[in-house]
């Protein structure tokens, strides 16, 4: 072989195995940081990725909403869970502005919604279906809620509208916000001792499967626009008169500016997919293991080395 032809098989080979990457910029990687404990494992594993192949990476607490904005402008570089239930919306506006862009979809398949532990059939045993839970409101009843049920949604950033919900399909039911994630596992746990019936809000993949077996309450089936156009929906008259889509995605979204800037970490993020079961096993760490998150995203990573180490391109 002649030394150019040589040279020219170590580029092939340097562009097939990924090496031809323009160097990642050392300015620091944004990874933002919300409020429920998968999302901050994720983020911590990912981190710690890009760390391992020579990346600055800074994590800063953000609102889960605003933070789609905050990537379009290029203040934060990427967010690791776009639940379709609770963040479709804000993710949608953000790219028709422009600025930020789909990073591709998890394996995972996400749900979000008002849910109950199984002992809660006992008392309503209708279930799952949402005119059987409203006709039981009264086994939900709290000195709190009066002659309603009570219902806990989730943090009020997460937009859940359940408010707007019981409003769209005249439920008996006080919409009650938890003020963390932990306080639906609280809320849970408290009714568990003498399984008094419960309704809150949850999500798949989560820790709290494994913990609790339970089911989601059967709305009116999702449609496309039921958030936006009140003529959507089984309430001509009103919006959220649905149930939240029952297979949701979960994407990575990335800022435009991502690509260029740190080439190989873009590489890899576009590359990074968990399952359910391995979001489910983040939660869990911090929910159930009480570790430290970057602890369990370390402990994650060293335990589930073939799931990741594909994606680092080297
Ligand atoms: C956004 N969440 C997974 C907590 O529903």
């Amino acid at each position: 072989m002649t030394k150019f032809t040589t040279a020219l098989t170590a580029a092939a080979l340097a562009l097939s195995s990924g090496l031809a990457f323009a160097e990642d910029s050392s300015d620091p990687i944004v990874i933002p940081i919300h409020n429920w404990s998968s999302q901050i494992v994720m983020s911590h594993a990912v981190g710690q990725i890009l760390e391992s192949m020579g990346n600055n990476v800074e994590f800063v607490t953000t609102d889960s909403q605003a933070v789609y904005e905050s990537i379009r402008l290029g203040d934060v570089t990427m967010e690791l869970e776009v639940w379709e239930g609770a963040f479709g919306a804000s993710f949608r506006a953000a790219l028709e502005k422009g600025g930020l862009h789909d990073a591709g979809d998890h394996d995972a398949v996400t749900r979000e919604d008002w849910w109950y532990p199984m002992w809660t059939k006992d008392a309503c045993p209708g279930l799952p279906s949402w005119e059987a839970l409203n006709d039981c409101a009264a086994v939900f009843a709290t000195a709190e809620t009066g002659d309603k049920g009570r219902y806990l949604d989730g943090p009020v950033d997460w937009l859940k509208h359940g408010q707007e919900r019981v409003e769209a399909l005249d439920m008996n039911f006080v919409v009650v916000n938890a003020g963390s994630a932990a306080a639906l596992w609280a809320e849970i746990g408290a009714a568990e001792a003498d399984k008094r019936p419960v309704v809150v809000f949850n999500w798949t993949p989560n820790f709290a499967e494994a913990v609790w077996p339970g089911e989601f309450v059967e709305f009116p089936e999702w449609v496309e626009g039921c958030d936006k156009d009140p003529a959507v929906g089984v309430n001509p008259n009103a919006m959220y008169d649905c149930g939240n889509p029952a297979k949701g995605y979960l994407k990575k979204a990335a800022w435009d500016g991502m690509k260029d800037k740190w080439p190989a970490a873009y590489d890899t993020l576009t590359k990074v997919s968990f399952t359910n079961a391995q979001i489910a096993e983040m939660a869990k760490l911090v929910d159930i293991d009480e570790m430290e998150a970057e602890d369990a995203a370390a402990a994650w990573l060293e335990a589930n080395p073939d799931v990741w180490q594909g994606w680092t391109g080297s």
